[in-house]
């Protein structure tokens, strides 16, 4: 049972006990009304309490149970109408996170009571939707329209405290049942008149409707991608009419919100984000290792991005470095970030103080000896990182964990190189390190459990979106994003100019372009990249291939901190350069490249995303991405890929896998296919042919 009715002091206690955040499902609905039957029959139970059992009350309606063909939250509605018409008291007890379907819940109750700490909210915007059980009809009536807008529009939550000031709940005590039961009495007692939301009427108010059509407008133009937002003001605006009308208006503008491609990417990022941390073959119960140091070694950019992650955690560090002024240089540039973070009142003064206090800086790498965990950030550089790994496997902790940051090389020859590999995990961070969500935790050949799980937690408590890769170049993003690139440069050879080619992609939601993207993330450390891969002998053997970031790179185009890279910049603004046109005309002769004088925007997009979705396949197939999901939160975490198309698997599922193969397929034969550029990876044609989704595909054990 997941919904039953208690008897306690002469009152009636309905409890939800549906583990573990006591979502709102439709079995929950269907048992909801028969306790709502059961205590209408106990006509000598004086006042009712709706309780919930574990850690929170109910976080919101299911969110799986969004994707039924018939789903419909009419159901539900009834059952919060017939809670709002009981002619005896309801209480609502409230603890943990009072969200979504949960509030809206606690909405239909005459009165609410929350514990200490917790917490009230509507993030159905962060899925694409709106509270569709008349949260926008009935929080309107209970704190006006605009506090409800805004808590609607933005998601924040408020803690109990802040509801109880806005009048969203009527006490706050330190348990919540005893406190309901006790408010049920009083009301009962007092024969006090209870408060039913959808009788109240919002005075008009002419201010007021222009405020909210205003803000209707702003929605259309802030968020044109975004159709929850502008749905949101058209739900509020509709509580100012009487309740059946604003209900009927709220539920056509779910159902549009729930069908919408948006909201079911943001749905199954939802679910995605959560199963990176479950690692097949990995025991729950695995013991970890203790993790109370942490050793960073190299103070550049990575290297003091990664420590303020640390510090952040509350973890005290150690940062290593030969050289003492790029030791200050980092203690200088960490204490000024979090004295800007201080100065905009993300963090309080006592905080800087103890973050700065935690880290600790040393010249000679012997302090790393006594750390948990070290990560290795010195230069990507296969040399000189074997030798860096060769050096801390003798010298750490024989229990000590050691990470490499790396973002292409092979973590299995590294692992050997320290002489102890269970030991040994990759950690990519991206840049920069202390504000990007995204790590990828490369697991070695030989990584041990607990090292695994260990660092995994650690990416949790450090606030990181982790998602676990097997070892291969690039791991999951950079390989992907590699065919991506390789098509770019070929486009741009072949005639497409780079502010073509970025405003395809950008046009589908892509935060930035390859092009704007190489040339702030830096052409040099892209095109070291690449001839790093091609010294490992991994390039194929093809002159062509990525020519023109080597090309940019030797001419000294090293992107906007050069002042001119794809593009020449003026301050940040990026303006076309004839001499790249140039550099891609030369390259296109010497290679052979037929020069076309026009590139339609179909191709690109397709020829930039088609080939990143076969090597997603490939990545799975290979057993190097867990799941299709996993790929998903990579690029949207990590790479700007638009979460409202739901990661480029999800995306492929939305066209069609068929589709996706064939025109791949196509592109092999208009292009030629060298070097088995176009050839279709046999899972996406297996998926294609068994119509069958790769987004929620899991690796073939
Ligand atoms: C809504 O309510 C629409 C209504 O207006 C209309 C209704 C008709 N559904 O996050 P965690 C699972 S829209 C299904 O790791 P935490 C989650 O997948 C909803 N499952 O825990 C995970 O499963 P697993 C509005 C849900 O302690 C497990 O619970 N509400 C739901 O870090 C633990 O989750 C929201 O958007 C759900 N609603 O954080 C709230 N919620 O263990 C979404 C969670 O198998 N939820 N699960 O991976 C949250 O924000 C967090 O889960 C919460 C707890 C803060 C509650």
């Amino acid at each position: 049972m997941k919904v039953r009715l208690e008897a306690r002091s002469g009152l009636g206690v309905i409890v939800i006990d549906h583990p573990p955040v006591n979502a709102i499902s439709a079995d929950v609905v269907a048992q909801l009304g028969q306790a709502l039957d059961a205590w209408e029959a106990r006509t000598e139970l004086a006042a009712l309490v709706i309780a919930c059992d574990g850690r929170t009350f109910a976080a919101g309606g299911d969110i799986a149970g969004f994707d039924r063909p018939d789903f419909s939250p009419a159901p539900f509605n009834g059952i919060l109408a017939r809670i709002e018409a009981q002619a005896r008291p309801v209480v609502a007890a409230l603890h943990g996170s009072v969200l979504g379907g949960g509030f809206e819940l606690a909405l239909a109750c005459h009165g609410r009571v929350a514990a200490d700490g917790t917490r009230f909210g509507f993030p159905e915007v962060q899925l694409g939707l709106l509270p569709g059980s008349l949260g926008t009809q009935r929080l309107p009536r209970l704190v006006g329209p605009e506090l409800a807008l805004d808590l609607i529009s933005s998601g924040r939550t408020l803690g109990s405290a802040a509801a109880l000031a806005a009048g969203i709940v009527d006490r706050v005590v330190p348990d919540a049942l005893a406190g309901a039961i006790a408010l049920g009495e009083e009301w009962v007692r007092t024969h006090c008149s209870l408060r039913r939301l959808s009788v109240v009427r919002i005075a008009p108010d002419e201010k007021l409707s222009r405020r909210l059509e205003a803000a209707a407008a702003e929605a259309c133009d802030r968020q044109p991608s975004n159709p929850a937002a502008v749905a949101i003001v058209r739900a509020v605006q509709a509580s100012l009419l009487p309740f059946a009308e604003g209900e009927a208006i709220e539920a056509s503008l779910f159902e549009a919100l729930r069908t919408s491609p948006q909201s079911q990417s943001l749905r199954h990022l939802f679910f995605a984000r959560r199963s990176t941390w479950k690692i097949p073959g990995l025991s729950r119960d695995i013991r970890h290792r203790e993790l109370h140091s942490i050793g960073v070694l190299g103070a550049g950019t990575m290297g003091r991005g990664i420590a303020m992650n640390f510090l952040n955690a509350g973890l005290p560090t150690r940062l290593v470095d030969a050289s003492q002024a790029a030791l200050d240089t980092a203690v200088s540039i960490i204490r000024s970030l979090y004295e800007a973070s201080a100065a905009k009142g993300r963090i309080s003064g006592t905080e800087v103080a103890a973050r700065m206090a935690l880290l600790h800086t040393d010249l000679g790498d012997a302090a790393l000896a006594d750390c948990d965990l070290v990560v290795e950030a010195v230069y990507e550089d296969f040399a000189l990182k074997q030798r860096v790994c060769e050096r801390l496997g003798a010298l750490c902790r024989p229990d000590a964990i050691i990470a490499t940051n790396t973002s292409t090389l092979d973590v299995d020859r590294l692992a050997a190189a320290t002489g102890r590999p269970r030991d040994v995990v990759g950690m990519h961070f991206f840049s920069p390190a202390h504000v990007m969500k995204l790590l990828e935790v490369v697991r070695g050949r030989e990584t041990a459990h607990d090292v695994l799980a260990t660092v995994m937690a650690l990416a949790r408590r450090i606030g990181k979106t982790a998602v676990v890769s097997g070892v291969c170049y690039g791991f999951i993003g950079n390989r992907m994003a590699e065919v991506y690139m390789r098509e770019a440069e070929f486009l741009l050879m072949e005639g497409a100019s780079p502010a073509q080619v970025d405003a395809a992609v950008e046009a589908l939601g892509m935060a930035m372009g390859p092009c704007r993207m190489l040339d702030l993330a830096g052409v040099d450390v892209g095109a070291r990249t690449v001839i790093e891969y091609a010294k490992s002998g991994g390039l194929p053997p093809d002159a062509s291939y990525r020519a023109l970031v080597r090309a940019l790179y030797e001419s000294g185009r090293h992107g906007q901190k050069t002042g001119a890279g794809y593009y020449r910049y003026e301050g940040r603004t990026a303006l076309p350069d004839p001499e790249t046109e140039r550099i891609s005309i030369e390259l296109a002769a010497r290679h052979g490249i037929a020069r076309r004088p026009a590139i339609d925007e179909r191709e690109i997009v397709e020829r930039l995303l088609y080939p990143m979705i076969n090597e997603g396949a490939k990545i799975l197939e290979e057993g190097i991405a867990c799941r299709g999901s996993d790929i998903d939160v990579v690029w949207t975490a990590g790479y700007g890929f638009p979460a409202q198309r739901g990661g480029p698997l999800f995306m492929a599922d939305s066209i069609g896998l068929h589709e996706v193969a064939q025109r791949l397929q196509h592109y092999a034969k208009a292009r030629g296919n060298p070097h088995g550029y176009w050839t279709t990876s046999p899972l996406l044609d297996k998926l294609s042919v068994e119509g069958r989704r790769i987004s929620s595909c899991e690796r073939p054990r």
